[in-house]
């Protein structure tokens, strides 16, 4: 499923994210940027340990923030790692959802990184309800794309399993 905002793509996509072959890829990490499990274990296994390594020195990255690394032996130039919120219930969990795909975006045109993939943040281990969380990051990449037109190609979601990829459907209908 596509959708055209502007002249950046929004791609909806099942699949894993370690194969993706956009310019960059984004990195569901915590905030001690530690790895972990799920997207963060995928991408650290398959891109080898030239990330961790990139990650340590860095050291952290607060929720809703973002920072980048090189991508090891992916295909993806540059990693994004940044932080979704644990999912409680808060007034301001969906405000730090949507920060950390804008900020994630913000970065990569920064420097220049035209076609970005994004897995669904904060929906694994951190809870988020997917139906919530696809509205928000939906949302907050159609801003991101508007707030930098012309630097960004394509948005891409890789979305892990039918479930995942419905529920972003559905809110990409909606908006
Ligand atoms: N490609 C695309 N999506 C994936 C992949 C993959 N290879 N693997 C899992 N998903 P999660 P979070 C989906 O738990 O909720 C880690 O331990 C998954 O089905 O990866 O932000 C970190 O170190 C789900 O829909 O990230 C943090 O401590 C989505 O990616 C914590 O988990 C996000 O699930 C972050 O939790």
């Amino acid at each position: 499923m596509e959708k055209l905002i502007g002249r950046t793509r929004l791609v909806l996509t099942q699949g894993d994210i370690t194969q993706a072959d956009t310019e960059a890829i984004v990195n569901a990490a915590n905030s001690r940027l530690a790895g972990g499990g799920g997207v963060d274990g995928a991408i650290h296994r398959a891109g080898g340990p030239e990330i961790m390594a990139e990650c340590r020195k860095i050291g952290s990255c607060p929720t809703g923030e973002a920072v980048i690394t090189n991508a090891g032996r992916l295909k993806t130039k540059k990693v994004i790692h940044t932080v979704g919120p644990i999912y409680r219930g808060r007034p301001e969990d969906p405000r730090l959802l949507a920060n950390a795909y804008l900020n994630s975006l913000d970065l990569a045109a920064e420097r220049g990184l035209r076609t970005v993939a994004f897995p669904s943040l904060s929906t694994g281990a951190y809870g988020y309800p997917l139906d919530q969380a696809a509205k928000v990051a939906l949302e907050a990449v159609r801003q991101g794309i508007v707030k930098n037109s012309d630097k960004l190609d394509e948005i891409r979601f890789v979305l892990f399993g039918q479930a995942a990829y419905d529920a972003y459907a559905h809110a990409l209908d909606h908006m």
